[in-house]
């Protein structure tokens, strides 16, 4: 979210920078001013245009630079050990869209990431390993592929794995958007991990069920729920294909919501799973929501602008803002997928676009 638009000349509404205006612009910007009229075209474009580009990672080729990380740094030591999905147009910017950073994080057998908070929300979508487990607001909830699991924003948090196996998620944060406001705080906890004081799947059950309890906090503009778990979203997706009730563009979709109020499960970003039927062939669409995508099952592809990523379990991919995308499912295929959404909602300015 910096300054939108390309400002070089070429943007200009006022035809040819002539001597004296540039002696002109030079004096004033010596007083830090300067012309509207040479930058208009790109601070007010006609249409988005997103300095991202879309991308693609394979899941197999990231894991295993991620496990090599394993060998060179502890969890403790990197607090978060994690490889960022760098948009390929923003390198060193930590973001995959202009509003949303995402990375791949590990922890191996018997390691802790230490408990801390920050204002940022984040979500975690389990790709590989099972047992590892996220500790949020005293829920410590047990990561099973495929579940999307959330840490509301100042909400303390730690991680650890004590199974076996190597555990690696998606993270998606809001980071860049809550320092775009420049409103980001951070603090640590002296206690590497949380005790815990309630139930694993207590807020899911609390809350997930179609009901709510006596005082629920209603005023809540973000989920209760902290794990929704793969096992009980995959019948729902599952059921709606089957009965093809199958959105032309997305696929049988479904959001993760705030049953509190209906709305998006925080109101920075938005996700949502979609079940593609095998041959599947999704319309053209475009939204102002650049998004992050996750193949959870299946084989298929994606094509973005005028390039086609083919795509397989764990693969992450890309369609930035306004850029046209089209699904196509080789197998019966599940997609996870998120974006700013919801915050451009409440502000009034997510559009979107669908092919007939
Ligand atoms: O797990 O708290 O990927 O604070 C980046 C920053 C994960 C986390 C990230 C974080 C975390």
């Amino acid at each position: 979210m910096d300054a939108p638009g390309n400002q070089t000349s070429s943007e200009s509404v006022a035809g040819a920078v002539t001597p004296e205006r540039a002696a002109y612009y030079a004096r004033i910007g010596k007083e830090n001013l300067a012309p509207l009229w040479e930058v208009l075209k790109g601070l007010v474009p006609p249409e988005p245009r997103t300095p991202c580009v879309p991308a693609h990672w394979r899941f197999n080729d990231v894991r295993k630079m991620l496990l090599e990380a394993g060998q060179l740094i502890t969890a403790k030591e990197a607090e978060r050990r994690v490889l960022v999905f760098e948009n390929p147009a923003l390198r060193g910017k930590s973001r995959l869209t202009q509003s949303l950073y995402a990375g791949l994080q590990l922890i191996l057998p018997g390691e802790v990431a230490p408990a801390h908070r920050h204002t940022a929300s984040a979500i975690r979508f389990v790709l590989d390993g099972e047992g590892a487990y996220t500790a949020v607001e005293g829920e410590k909830t047990i990561m099973r592929r495929g579940d999307f699991v959330m840490t509301p924003n100042w909400a303390p948090h730690d991680h650890g794995n004590p199974s076996k196996e190597p555990m690696i998620w998606l993270d998606v944060l809001d980071l860049p958007t809550v320092n775009f406001f420049d409103a980001a705080f951070s603090e640590h906890f002296d206690q590497e991990s949380q005790s815990n004081t309630k139930e694993d799947g207590d807020s899911y059950a609390r809350y997930g069920s179609g009901v709510l309890p006596e005082d629920a906090p209603m005023d809540m503009i973000r989920s209760p729920i902290i794990n929704y778990p793969y096992a009980k979203v995959r019948p729902v997706i599952e059921r709606m294909a089957k009965s093809d009730d199958i959105d032309p563009h997305h696929g049988a979709r479904v959001r993760y919501v705030n049953p509190i109020n209906g709305g998006w499960a925080t109101p920075t970003m938005g996700a949502q799973i979609a079940l593609l039927p095998k041959g599947f062939k999704g319309k053209d669409y475009r939204a102002t929501d650049g998004t992050i995508f996750v193949c959870v099952e299946g084989e298929g592809s994606t094509k973005i602008g005028d390039e086609t990523f083919t795509w397989a379990p764990g693969d992450v991919f890309v369609a930035p803002s306004w850029k046209t995308y089209a699904h196509s499912a080789k197998n019966e295929s599940v997609l996870f997928s998120i974006s700013d959404r919801p915050a451009q909602e409440s502000l009034g300015i997510w559009r979107e676009q669908k092919a007939a």
